[in-house]
């Protein structure tokens, strides 16, 4: 791993380390990637089903979920209200991506305040986001649609935050969300290259601000044997978060309705995952 020191706002709780992971920790990451199979999912289900007068809608990229599965339908881990019958037990995590979470969560602990880590915090949850174009046939021509993006949202999950990016690099953004009909203030971005680290955390990047990513680089990179069906990949972001064990359910303890809501994914996953087809039986 690279030993460049965390570069800026350290003390703000935010961390941006170019050129963090190593070209062989690439290389096996990206080797573990190619033996996933990411799915689309839908934001909403018969339990959970869309407001009045929308329709449910798929979310923009292919997801991968480990440690936890937050299927977007059972609608995030979100305390305080929203912690049960949200977060699934999933796969655990390779041993590279091990490696390289003791070490981030070594960071934190020495870079961030403590009153900003939850006393059993530790990095248990990782989404993998699949960035790129969606690929539709229209009358034999296909075409690309660029789906690279993450509307404004906060992570709800208690204290820091850490990802790591593969690939085009992308223009993340901390705003000051002015609601829906108005244009939000940009107050922090940061072009997050191949290979970096970001962590944040602390009232002001985790609870105050929101965050987004407003684009991705197109030079030419594409991913290949990612398994995303119908979907271009140029970047590939993991985030690490936090959710408290207690509230991680094994599927076969959901309640039945949202067993229902998330067997087809659970369904589709246990095609290629032994972890999952074991969950089914
Ligand atoms: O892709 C990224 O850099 C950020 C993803 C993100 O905002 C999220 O997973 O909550």
């Amino acid at each position: 791993m690279n030993t460049i020191r965390p570069r800026i706002h350290e003390k703000l709780n935010l961390i941006y380390q170019k050129d963090y992971v190593s070209a062989s920790d690439k290389k096996n990451i990206l080797d573990y990637l190619t033996t996933l199979h990411p799915i689309w999912e839908n934001r909403f289900s018969e339990s959970n089903p869309p407001p009045d007068g929308e329709p449910n809608r798929s979310l923009l990229r292919p997801v991968y979920w480990l440690g936890n599965w937050q299927f977007a339908c059972l609608d995030y881990y979100h305390p305080p209200k929203g912690i049960h019958n949200r977060c699934v037990q999933a796969e655990k995590y390779p041993p590279v991506l091990q490696k390289i979470i003791a070490d981030v969560e070594k960071m934190v602990r020495d870079k961030f305040s403590d009153k900003d880590i939850p006393s059993d915090w530790h990095l248990n949850t990782c989404l993998i986001n699949y960035y790129g174009d969606k690929l539709e046939a229209e009358n034999g021509i296909v075409k690309k649609t660029d789906m690279a993006r993450v509307g404004e949202h906060k992570d709800f999950e208690p204290g820091p935050v850490a990802s790591i990016s593969f690939g085009e690099k992308a223009m993340f953004q901390f705003v000051k969300s002015a609601g829906k009909s108005q244009k939000s203030d940009v107050v922090l971005q940061q072009w997050l290259d191949d290979s970096s680290l970001q962590i944040f955390g602390g009232d002001k990047f985790k609870k105050q601000l929101f965050h987004r990513v407003q684009r991705v680089e197109s030079k030419g990179l594409i991913f290949k044997n990612m398994n995303t069906t119908q979907f271009e990949t140029r970047r590939i972001n993991f985030t690490f978060r936090y959710v408290p064990r207690d509230h991680i359910q094994a599927y076969f303890r959901l309640p039945e309705n949202l067993r229902t809501d998330i067997r087809s994914y659970v369904t589709q996953l246990s095609t290629k995952s032994k972890f999952w087809k074991e969950q089914l039986t």
